[in-house]
């Protein structure tokens, strides 16, 4: 098995995805805070390792990787029977799965509007004061409650108790820590029956609960050690 090392912020729902693949794959990890509040991100040592300067990045046998669609694929594909699988066996069922992953990842988490990406549109439109914060924060809640409507709907018509059928998939890794991020941002996610059910569902497994955001050394009113071994 490969040596696995992640660097990752507790409240960063992309570091959350892959501390869920993670465990559901079995595979054994140290964690790494870095600290976004911080600006921890952009330090030299860090972008080496990531010069998009983001979390997470997973040492793979002391190889920097980034972006947690790819490394889970990746993973998934280069450990097939060594770790437990993120992907259905059916064609369709695998598309779906990916399909909704990628939604959450180029759909939904960008689009809460970061503050890398807010502050220069706020800095663009200084001469409007106070008027432009308030319309794109808005515009973000919008589009989030827009999107979660349209994932839940599409839920809907899917086999539960997860994302698709019994058992966890790379779906339910990318939608359980969106559904977290738009609630940190105070979004009212009641409305969404099915999210609200899948969310409780998975949960209850060991693997979505010892990744929540509050369970890391990171969080607050933790006890912060800059390594702990997990699976
Ligand atoms: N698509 C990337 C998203 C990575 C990302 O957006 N990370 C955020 C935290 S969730 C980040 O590091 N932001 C840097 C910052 O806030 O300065 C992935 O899946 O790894």
């Amino acid at each position: 098995m490969p040596s696995l090392q992640l660097f990752g912020c507790w409240r960063s729902s992309a570091s959350h995805r892959l501390q869920i693949g993670l465990r559901l794959k079995q595979l054994a990890f140290t964690y790494t805070p870095v600290c976004l509040d911080r600006g921890e991100q952009h330090s030299g040592w860090y972008v080496a390792l990531n010069p998009r300067a983001e979390v997470p990045t997973l040492l793979v046998d002391g190889e920097p990787w980034v972006q947690t669609l790819a490394i889970l694929e990746t993973l998934e594909e280069t450990l097939d029977g060594q770790s437990d699988a993120l992907l259905p066996s059916s064609k369709k069922e695998r598309w779906i799965c990916r399909a909704i992953a990628e939604h959450v990842n180029s759909s939904l988490q960008p689009l809460l509007l970061p503050a890398r990406l807010r502050q220069p549109i706020l800095n663009a439109g200084r001469h409007l004061g106070p008027t432009l914060a308030a319309a794109l924060q808005t515009g973000v809640r919008h589009h989030q409650l827009d999107a979660l409507d349209s994932l839940n709907s599409w839920l809907d018509s899917l086999p539960g108790p997860f994302c698709i059928g019994t058992r966890p998939t790379l779906a339910d890794v990318f939608v359980i820590p969106h559904l977290e991020a738009a609630r940190r941002l105070g979004l009212d996610l009641s409305p969404f029956t099915r999210l609200n059910a899948l969310h409780i569902q998975c949960l209850s497994l060991a693997a979505f609960a010892a990744a929540a955001p509050e369970q890391q050394p990171d969080a607050p009113g933790q006890n912060e050690t800059s390594s702990a071994s997990t699976r």
